[in-house]
């Protein structure tokens, strides 16, 4: 019997799977966890919230109280990573069109990529065409990927405080390249509020994954929300 805390507490300790030198030894890892969870038919949505992002939740709080560092935040962040790779295809809804494409990057001077990620992959699964940037991405590469992928909507993610204001600097840029009529701009990450996006004048904002899904079906005229 699986038990969710179980995945929670691998994340906690980074360990990714049963050869990681972090945890308990001989004990398996996020990676042979999350794979009995979804055999046993845990639902996707169980293992996701309740075991990889409770146990980042609690790696934030240690994090906020110098209780651990960068090091360690990293290999929590990896073994959260090992277990979102086993759900990504489990996102995906089968044969279903197009019904949109997005660019989606974290801002730069940002390297947190693990919710930009979660969010491409639900688009993804939801039946959006994403071209995922990645973390660290420059002004000037938004406004490129808009003009060479012509996507329906630019999405971008910040999760610290001091890179939030690149977002603007990406919306004015927008303007500048006379490309803002042609895409919406929807943002999110941890830090952010929809005071906030409605300040620096972006179309969708979104606190979480699968709201921002649904905010952009809207926005897109596309039915059934998830
Ligand atoms: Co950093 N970090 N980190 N970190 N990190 C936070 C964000 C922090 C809140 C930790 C803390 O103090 N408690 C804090 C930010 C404080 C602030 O600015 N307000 C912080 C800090 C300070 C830093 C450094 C500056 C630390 C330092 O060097 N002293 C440094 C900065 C590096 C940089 O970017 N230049 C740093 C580094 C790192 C690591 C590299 C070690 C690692 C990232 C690894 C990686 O991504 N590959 C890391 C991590 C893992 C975290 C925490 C612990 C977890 C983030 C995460 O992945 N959560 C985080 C604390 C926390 O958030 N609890 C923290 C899981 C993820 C699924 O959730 O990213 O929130 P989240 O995404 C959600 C929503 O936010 C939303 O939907 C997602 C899914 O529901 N969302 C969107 C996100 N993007 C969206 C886009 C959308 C819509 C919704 O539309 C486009």
């Amino acid at each position: 019997m699986i038990n969710v805390d179980s995945i929670a507490n691998c994340v906690i300790v980074g360990r990714a799977d049963a050869d990681s030198v972090l945890g308990e030894p001989g004990t398996p890892g996020v990676r042979e966890l999350t794979e009995q969870a979804i055999a046993a038919g845990m639902p996707v949505r169980e293992i996701l919230r309740d075991g990889l992002l409770a146990g980042m939740a609690v790696v934030g709080e240690r994090m906020r109280n110098d209780e651990v560092f960068i090091p360690e935040v990293l290999q929590s962040a990896q073994a959260l990573q090992a277990g979102l790779a086993l759900l990504k295809p489990l996102f995906a809804e089968s044969g279903v069109r197009s019904k949109g494409k997005v660019v989606i990057g974290t801002v730069e001077g940002d390297v947190h990529g693990i919710g930009k990620t979660l969010v491409g992959m639900v688009m993804e699964g939801a039946g959006f065409e994403v071209k995922d940037l990645g973390v660290d991405i420059p002004v000037e590469a938004f406004v490129s990927a808009v003009e060479a992928e012509d996507p329906d909507i630019v999405a971008m993610s910040a999760m610290l405080t001091t890179t939030m204001p690149v977002m603007k600097r990406v919306i004015d840029s927008l303007d500048e390249a006379r490309l803002r009529p042609r895409v919406r701009v929807m943002v999110g990450g941890a830090p952010l509020t929809q005071e906030f996006a409605d300040e620096i004048r972006a179309d969708i904002y979104a606190p979480d994954a699968s709201s921002a899904v649904n905010r952009m079906r809207e926005f897109l005229g596309v039915e059934t929300p998830v």
